[in-house]
């Protein structure tokens, strides 16, 4: 266990901040996390246990690599908007400690990570309709239009992350297209094809320039920052959305685009790797349901939620809905992009990167994301994208 925070210490928080231990119960402490930044701490008594995170101000695994311990208390701050928000869709959190940089928060342990479940091919019937609600809900009922406008600023002006933008702001918008660090790495038979199609192409990287403008000046709503399948825990009845330490206030098509880039990542992996057919239909099911989650709560409550005059209306509400959507697409494609050349890799392209189809994997993603890119505004106002999916795989299956 790391010597940064004691066991006592841990014990200490655990009894003190939270009515879940008797005084005179032995409790364990065990460290689970694996993650690259921060330390987790299963903390277990008789019948309760919690979790104990810690953010130390340097990198787990690294003496030099600093980080603002500031992320741990942005973590807490959204994390009890959000379960508010959501009606519990986050885990609940019982205490933050400055002096220690530690949030404890509830365990959930019958749950399993949205990333490993998948790992084992499990199917979530619900997965799509539950995180498009979950995307409503902490997205646009945390913007000016529908939050009180002073909680709103008061939210935005506590939610200033800097050192976590600045880490999306380099590994999305920056690295996949220059490479300025010389850290992406894809397969070697795609050298020509990634320097054409990414390094070259001076009219994507104007696209690309947008959406980072937008990134960073975007104040639209409280994002969690880094919605992946690592950030989602989940079992048969609902999932809870966790780890929001890249939270701030940014645009709110970065989330839901982070959500459909990653299933499309895992549908086209799951697709030229021949995973089993339910599986395969499952993935492609919930990018669509996602989506229609989304519009459907939209649809139902926007002009309930927003009491604001100009905006609560049919026509305002169309059209904000359409920008929106073409967001989602513009930022589904930095995510597809960046995951694929870029130096943070998601777990699909990691476990296949001896597959002898990868190459090919590589090229459906990256292309699949410029056309999300180059078309975001036709396709919103049409609101669909799966046949770009469909039709780039065709592509390199040499079908068309
Ligand atoms: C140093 S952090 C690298 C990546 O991991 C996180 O999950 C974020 O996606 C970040 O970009
Ligand atoms: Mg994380």
């Amino acid at each position: 266990m790391s010597s940064k925070l004691s066991r006592e210490i841990i014990e200490k928080l655990s009894r003190e901040h939270t009515n879940l231990f008797d005084q005179s119960e032995g409790l364990e402490v065990t460290e689970v996390g694996d993650g690259n930044v921060n330390y987790i701490y299963l903390v277990e008594g008789k019948e309760n246990s919690v979790i104990v995170k810690f953010a130390d101000s340097f990198i787990r695994n690294s003496d030099t690599r600093q980080l603002s311990t500031k992320r741990n208390e942005i973590e807490y701050d959204i994390l009890k908007e959000q379960y508010e928000l959501s009606n519990g869709q986050a885990p609940k959190v019982y205490y933050y400690s400055p002096e220690y940089n530690c949030i404890i928060m509830e365990n959930l342990s019958d749950y399993a990570v949205l990333r490993e479940g998948m790992v084992q091919k499990n199917i979530y019937p619900h997965l799509g309709t539950d995180i498009g609600k979950f995307l409503y809900d902490t997205l646009v009922k945390t913007t000016d239009l529908v939050m009180d406008v002073e909680k709103k600023k008061e939210m935005q002006s506590k939610l200033v992350n800097v050192d976590m933008c600045e880490i999306s702001e380099r590994l999305v918008f920056t690295e996949p297209y220059l490479n300025n660090q010389g850290l992406n790495n894809f397969q070697e038979e795609n050298k020509e094809f990634v320097a054409r199609e990414l390094y070259q192409d001076k009219l994507l990287h104007l696209e690309i320039a947008k959406l980072k403008n937008q990134f960073m000046n975007k104040s639209e709503s409280m994002i969690h920052g880094d919605l992946h399948g690592g950030s989602i825990f989940i079992n048969e009845q609902d999932i809870k959305v966790f780890d929001p330490e890249f939270a701030f206030y940014g645009p709110m098509g970065y989330d839901i685009g982070n959500v459909v880039g990653n299933l499309i990542i895992s549908y086209v992996t799951a697709v030229f790797t021949q995973d089993k057919e339910n599986y395969t239909n499952w993935l492609n099911n919930s990018i669509e349901e996602t989506m229609t989650s989304f519009i459907n709560t939209y649809n139902t409550n926007f002009l309930k939620d927003v009491k604001t005059p100009m905006f609560n209306t049919e026509e305002f509400k169309e059209s904000y809905l359409t920008s929106i959507y073409s967001d989602t697409l513009g930022y589904a494609a930095t995510e597809m992009i960046r995951r694929t050349v870029g130096v943070a890799k998601v777990w699909d392209l990691e476990r296949n990167k001896t597959h002898d189809q990868m190459a090919k994997i590589e090229r459906v993603i990256i292309r699949i994301g410029k056309v999300f890119i180059n078309k975001r505004a036709e396709l919103a106002k049409d609101r669909s994208f799966m046949s770009i999916v469909e039709q780039e795989i065709i592509r390199e299956k040499g079908d068309l």
